[in-house]
């Protein structure tokens, strides 16, 4: 089978999977693109395209991924996930997944490790501290990079091609010192800076919340897409055990009533066995879905005062959840 195309997710492990990917199999063609628009239909992919790091589509050539709740979904649709070409683990990248399914008949540079065992890292967010979280590694650098806000869509896909070249040829090292790196990370730095004043002003918690456990992003009084790391709310509240951001969906520029909730879990957890599970939270609520560390669901309102009132609805029954998984 000859495959034409890469069609990968626009993150870190997106691309290192796209790198492994287009290594073995010689493909340079790379689409990068989010869930939704695989959800949704917005590309038209065949069998002649391998997917990274997202949900499986109608048609495939090989697919790759780790997310627990993609799995689900194809069981729920009763598809026979045994027949997907490709290779679906629990893992904590896709990456590792690639790199796991190649491995045994291709010989990567041995930089390859390297890439995977730290998109491992970040794409789970398994740190042992804050400190080690904000450590400026190489690809903590390069992660840093690939989450700025560019000019355009298409300066952005350069740019994440431009990566892949560098991370099948280099090390990790050699990409961060390089100038179109440094420059965006320059970017970045600045970005983050206006995203940490953001966060001290649309960071709260629930009343009743009162060892400050989970706290809230509410990013609903904006009326511009706003751009937000969650985690960097950490860096106010190291001790809470997890984050949820709330903000309203976007369509184009406008505003729409529907709330999106993102949650994940906090360093915390990470050094322990725990019962809590993002995603369950978020099935249970039937909302969305997710995996154990991170989860996110999406409510329909139909006004504005709808929008409030649920939102404080949903935030208390996924705090109650929360705090009842033990
Ligand atoms: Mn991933």
């Amino acid at each position: 089978m000859s495959y034409k195309r890469i069609i990968t997710h626009n993150d870190f492990d997106g691309v290192t999977s796209a790198a492994i990917c287009s290594q073995a199999l010689g493909v340079n063609y790379l689409i990068f693109t989010g869930p939704r628009a695989i959800l949704d239909n917005k590309l038209s992919i065949t069998q002649q395209d391998v997917v990274c790091d997202l949900p499986c589509p109608m048609e495939v050539g090989l697919w790759f991924d780790h997310h627990e709740g993609n799995l689900e979904e194809l069981v729920t649709r009763q598809i026979d996930t045994e027949n997907i070409p490709g290779n679906f683990e629990t893992r904590d990248s896709c990456a590792s997944v690639v790199y796991e399914y190649f491995s045994s008949d291709h010989d990567f540079p041995e930089h390859f490790e390297e890439l995977v065992r730290e998109t491992d890292i970040i794409d789970s967010f398994n740190y042992g501290s804050i400190d080690e979280w904000r450590q400026e590694t190489p690809a903590h650098i390069i992660d840093a990079t690939i989450r700025i806000q560019e000019e355009s869509a298409e300066r952005k896909w350069q740019y994440l091609r431009q990566l892949v070249a560098h991370m099948k040829k280099f090390p990790l090292e050699n990409i961060a010192k390089m100038p179109s790196v440094k420059k965006r990370y320059y970017q970045y730095r600045q970005e983050e800076d206006r995203m940490l004043e953001l966060l001290k002003d649309d960071i709260t918690f629930l009343p009743q919340d009162h060892s400050h456990d989970l706290i809230i992003i509410d990013l609903t009084r904006h009326n511009h897409r706003p751009r937000i790391v969650k985690n960097l709310a950490y860096l106010f509240h190291p001790e809470a055990k997890a984050v949820i951001e709330v903000k309203n969906v976007f369509e184009h520029q406008t505003k729409t009533n529907d709330l999106v909730f993102a949650m994940s879990l906090s360093l915390h957890y990470n050094q322990q066995l725990h019962a809590k599970h993002i995603g369950n939270i978020m099935r249970d609520l039937n909302i969305g879905g997710g995996h154990a560390g991170a989860g996110a669901g999406i409510v329909s309102c139909e006004t504005k005062e709808d929008m409030l009132k649920t939102k404080k609805t949903i935030l208390e029954e996924i705090y109650e959840r929360f705090q009842n998984q033990t």
